[in-house]
C-alpha cells in the first residue's frame, strides 16, 4: 500500500476544511524485545512535539543519536458534519520512511524524507476517538537519498543495533518534520492544477495555460484568474483552459506579484469543489552564457541554506523562515538554494510571495564513495571510483525528481532544478547515471526550467564527465579553505584560472558558485587574519568577489552557508559547521556588513551584460 504523493497544498475554501494534527504526540523508540501491536494504543508516556525533529527534544544522548525505527501516535476526533466528505490524512514530510496506520489499519507507506504524502481515511474512521500511529525509520543506506553508510550488529540476545554514518555534512535529523493535516474535499474533487504562463513581452500580456485534473463527475471546470487584490481579471473554462491576461504584472525577483487561479468544479450548474492556486507570471531561460529572468540577465546573490534551527532541528520553523528571508533582503540578497533537499511547502509559498528566487534541490547528496582532493588521476577520461557500481539510488532519485516537480511545478520562485549536490561526476558511469535523470526532469517540468547539478571541487573542467547535461555550471569551491588554507593569494589565482577555463570551454553556459565559504567562529579575532577568525572570513569573501567581477559569464554567488548548522561529530566540526554568515541563532558575523554593502550595490539585473 503506498500513500499517494500530494500535489495540491491543503487549504480551506468554500468546499474544503482543514483539521490540524500538529501538537503533542506520543513517542516511543522501537525495542526488539517488545512487539508493537498497532491495534492497541502505544504503551508509552513519552511525548514529542510535531512538527519538529525528535532528536533535540529528548535531553537524552542515546535517543538523540538513535538510528532505527520509532513510533508516534495521536488521537483525534472527526466532527459528524464532516463524515460524508472525502477525508484525507496528509503529512508534509516524515523523515525518512513512514508507515501510517489509522485505528490499527495501514493507510500509507512513504519513503523519502522531504516530500509530502497522503491517504484517504474515510473507511478507517470510527465514531468518537480515532488513532493515527506512525512507524518511522531514519535509516539511510546505498539505496536511499540522502546516501548513508549503513551497518548493523546484534547483541548477545539477538537484538539488532543499526548504525548510519552520514555520507554528507549535516546532522541526520528525523521525525515528523512538517505539518500533519486532515483535509476534507467533496467526493468529487479537483485533484491537480498545472499553471503554465507564456509571456508576450511586446504587448505586455500573458497566456496562462491551466490544466486541471478533476476526479468524479463534473459537467465543467470554470476558472477565474484573480489579481493580487483578489479581483477577477479574466475567466476561462475546461480541464485544458487558456486564459489571457492583458497588462500583466510580472513576478520579478524581490518584486513579487501573485495571481490566483480559482478553479471550480461544476455539476448541474452548482460549484461542487473549489481550489485556489497562487501563481506568478515570469519566464526563465539560459542564453549566451547568461541566466535570463523575464528576458533580462539576472545575477544570483545569496546563499546555500539548511532547514536547521535550535530544538526544532529540521522541523518546520516558520518564524525562522520569515526572519531568514528578512535577513536576506536586508543584506541585498535575492536568492537561495534548497541545499540539500526540498524545503517545506510553507517556505516555497513564502518565497513566491516575497520574490525570493529559489534553486530547488533534490535530496541527492552523498553520491560519492571515495574522497580525495587530488584530481591528477580524475582528469583521465576512463577514471573510475566505485560510486556508480556500489550505489543503487537510481530508483529513489527518479522518485524524488518526480515528487519535487509534482509538488513545486507551479512556484514562480523556483527558477532552476538542482538534480544533485556533489556527486562523483568525475567517475566513469556518471553520465549513464545522470542522463536519464536530466531527461526525466526536463520532461516532467511543464515550465521547462533550466536544470543543473552542483559540482564538487574535484570536478574540474577536464574531470567532469557530464557538463553537457547542465544548463548552468554550478560550482562548489573552497580555494582558500579546504585547499590553500590561509593562503588567499594562491587561492585567488586558482579561482581565477578555473573560472576562466570553464568560460573558455563552455562559452554558452552561465557559471555560478553555489558554495564557497570558510568556517568562522563568531567572536574569534586575529591581528594576523588567521583561518577561523572573523577577519579571515571577510578577506576570503573579498578575494572571491574580486575574481567574480572579472568573469563575464559568472552569473551568481551563493555562499556557504547562510547560518551555522548542526552536523555529525567530527574533528573538523565544532558543534557543527561554522561557515555561517549568521550564527545558528542568527546573529551576524562581521562579514555580514561587507556582503550587505556589496550586494546592496549589485543590481538584480544587467550586472553582467
Ligand atoms: C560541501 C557540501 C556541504 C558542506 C560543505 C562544507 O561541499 O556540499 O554540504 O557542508 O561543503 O562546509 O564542507
Amino acid at each position: 500500500m503506498n500513500g499517494v504523493m500530494k500535489l495540491l497544498y491543503p487549504i480551506s475554501t468554500d468546499s474544503r476544511t482543514i483539521l490540524n494534527l500538529d501538537g503533542i504526540w506520543k513517542f516511543m523508540v522501537e525495542n526488539s524485545e517488545k512487539n508493537i501491536d498497532v491495534s492497541h494504543p502505544l504503551e508509552t508516556s513519552d511525548v514529542m512535539a510535531v512538527p519538529a525533529s525528535f532528536n533535540d527534544q529528548t535531553a537524552d544522548a542515546k535517543i538523540r543519536n538513535y538510528n532505527g525505527y520509532f513510533w508516534y501516535e495521536k488521537e483525534f476526533n472527526i466532527a459528524r458534519i464532516l463524515r460524508n466528505e472525502r477525508l484525507v490524512l496528509r503529512f508534509g514530510s516524515v523523515t525518512h520512511e513512514a508507515w501510517v496506520y489509522v485505528n490499527g489499519n495501514e493507510v500509507a507507506h512513504h519513503k523519502g524524507g522531504f516530500t509530502p504524502f497522503e491517504a484517504e481515511i474515510n473507511k478507517e474512521l470510527i465514531e468518537g476517538s480515532n488513532r493515527v500511529t506512525v512507524r518511522i525509520s531514519n535509516l539511510l543506506d546505498f539505496t536511499t537519498l540522502p546516501v548513508g553508510n549503513f551497518s548493523e550488529t546484534s547483541d548477545k540476545h539477538g537484538n539488532k543495533e543499526y548504525n548510519v554514518d552520514e555520507n554528507f555534512d549535516f546532522f541526520n535529523y528525523a521525525g515528523i518534520h512538517r505539518p500533519v493535516k486532515i483535509y476534507s474535499t467533496p467526493k468529487d474533487y479537483i485533484d491537480d492544477i498545472v499553471v503554465t504562463p507564456e509571456i508576450n513581452f511586446t504587448n505586455n500580456s500573458a497566456n496562462i495555460k491551466i490544466s486541471s485534473k478533476a476526479v468524479g463527475s463534473f459537467d465543467d471546470v470554470k476558472i477565474y484568474i484573480l489579481d493580487a487584490k483578489k479581483e477577477i481579471v479574466c475567466e476561462c473554462s475546461g480541464t485544458e483552459a487558456l486564459a489571457k491576461i492583458d497588462n500583466v504584472n510580472l513576478w520579478q525577483p524581490l518584486n513579487s506579484y501573485m495571481y490566483t487561479a480559482k478553479v471550480c468544479g461544476i455539476k448541474d450548474g452548482r460549484v461542487i469543489d473549489v481550489y485556489e492556486e497562487p501563481f506568478g507570471v515570469r519566464q526563465v531561460e539560459t542564453k549566451n552564457g547568461k541566466f535570463m529572468i523575464n528576458e533580462r540577465p539576472f545575477y544570483f546573490k545569496g546563499f546555500g541554506k539548511h532547514e536547521d534551527t535550535y530544538v526544532n532541528g529540521k522541523g518546520l520553523n516558520e518564524a525562522y523562515n520569515v526572519l531568514d528571508l528578512n535577513l536576506m533582503k536586508k543584506m541585498g540578497a535575492n536568492s537561495f538554494r534548497t541545499s540539500h533537499y526540498p524545503y517545506s511547502e510553507e517556505m516555497m509559498r513564502l518565497c513566491d510571495q516575497e520574490g525570493i528566487v529559489v534553486i530547488d534541490e533534490t535530496p541527492a547528496v552523498g553520491l560519492m564513495l571515495s574522497f580525495t582532493f587530488d584530481v591528477s588521476a580524475m582528469v583521465n577520461s576512463s577514471y573510475e571510483d566505485n560510486t556508480w557500481k556500489e550505489l543503487n539510488t537510481q530508483k529513489a532519485h527518479q522518485q524524488v525528481i518526480r515528487e519535487m516537480i509534482d509538488r513545486d511545478k507551479n512556484h514562480a520562485c523556483v527558477v532552476m532544478w538542482s538534480i544533485a549536490n556533489e556527486a562523483a561526476n568525475y567517475s566513469t558511469g556518471a553520465k549513464e547515471y545522470f542522463e536519464p535523470l536530466f531527461k526525466l526532469a526536463r520532461k516532467l517540468d511543464p515550465q521547462k526550467r533550466p536544470c543543473t547539478y552542483v559540482a564538487i571541487m574535484m570536478t574540474t573542467p577536464e574531470a567532469d564527465k557530464c557538463t553537457d547535461l547542465v544548463d548552468v555550471i554550478a560550482l562548489n569551491r573552497y580555494y582558500g579553505w579546504y585547499m590553500q588554507n590561509g593562503d588567499l593569494k594562491t587561492a585567488e589565482d586558482k579561482t581565477r584560472n578555473e573560472l576562466l577555463e570553464w568560460q573558455d570551454r563552455y562559452p554558452g553556459k552561465p557559471i555560478m558558485y553555489t558554495e564557497y565559504g570558510a568556517d568562522t567562529i563568531s567572536g574569534l579575532h586575529s591581528v594576523y587574519d588567521e583561518p577561523f577568525s572573523e577577519e579571515y572570513q571577510e578577506d576570503y569573501y573579498k578575494m572571491n568577489s574580486k575574481v567574480f567581477d572579472e568573469i563575464p559569464n559568472f552569473v551568481g554567488e551563493q555562499l556557504w552557508n547562510f547560518a551555522d548548522f548542526q552536523t555529525k561529530f567530527g574533528i573538523n566540526r565544532v558543534q557543527g559547521n561554522k561557515k555561517g554568515i549568521f550564527t545558528r541563532s542568527r546573529e551576524p558575523k562581521m562579514v555580514a556588513r561587507y556582503l550587505s554593502k556589496r550586494w546592496n550595490n549589485i543590481p538584480n539585473f544587467d550586472y553582467k551584460k
